[in-house]
């Protein structure tokens, strides 16, 4: 039984080295965030020169001031050295009858890269005691 977990812990360590050699490819991704305060990361996804994050539908934990908004920020994750930060955007309409906001990042490198977005703020603070709900995650890489 104990050589079988192990030969299993082997094999998923395999499909993890093959995942980070394979060729970088552009996808968009959609997922949800359940109760992310300030500093939460998302996943990492494949990127160059121009990508959009979009929130459909934003609820805060508590009774922070909807009005501030949940702060958006994206990183470029870089090996060996401090990550490089991108604007910090402000998505307020989100918490208005499941409405988008979007935010475009048009300055990041034109080079392919590993980026990932942080909640900053929840209702304008910076605290984790404050976190948001969002129905809808959906990060569209396409163009170019
Ligand atoms: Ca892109």
């Amino acid at each position: 039984m104990k050589t079988r977990s192990r030969i299993a812990t082997i094999a998923a360590a395999s499909s993890a080295v093959m995942l980070i050699l394979a060729p970088q490819a552009q996808a968009n991704w959609t997922s949800s965030i359940s109760n992310a305060g300030a500093g939460f990361e998302s996943r990492r996804w494949t990127d160059s020169n121009w990508t959009q994050v979009q929130f459909t539908g934003c609820y805060n934990s508590d009774v922070t001031p909807i009005g501030d908004g949940v702060g958006v920020q994206v990183w470029q994750d870089l090996s060996f050295q401090p990550d490089d930060s991108y604007d910090n955007k402000i998505f307020t309409a989100c918490y208005s009858g499941g409405n988008t906001s979007s935010g475009e990042w048009s300055e990041i490198p034109q080079e392919s890269g590993q980026f990932y977005f942080q909640i900053t703020s929840v209702g304008g603070r910076t605290s984790y005691s404050s976190s948001v709900d969002v129905d809808k995650v959906y990060v569209d890489t396409a163009k170019p």
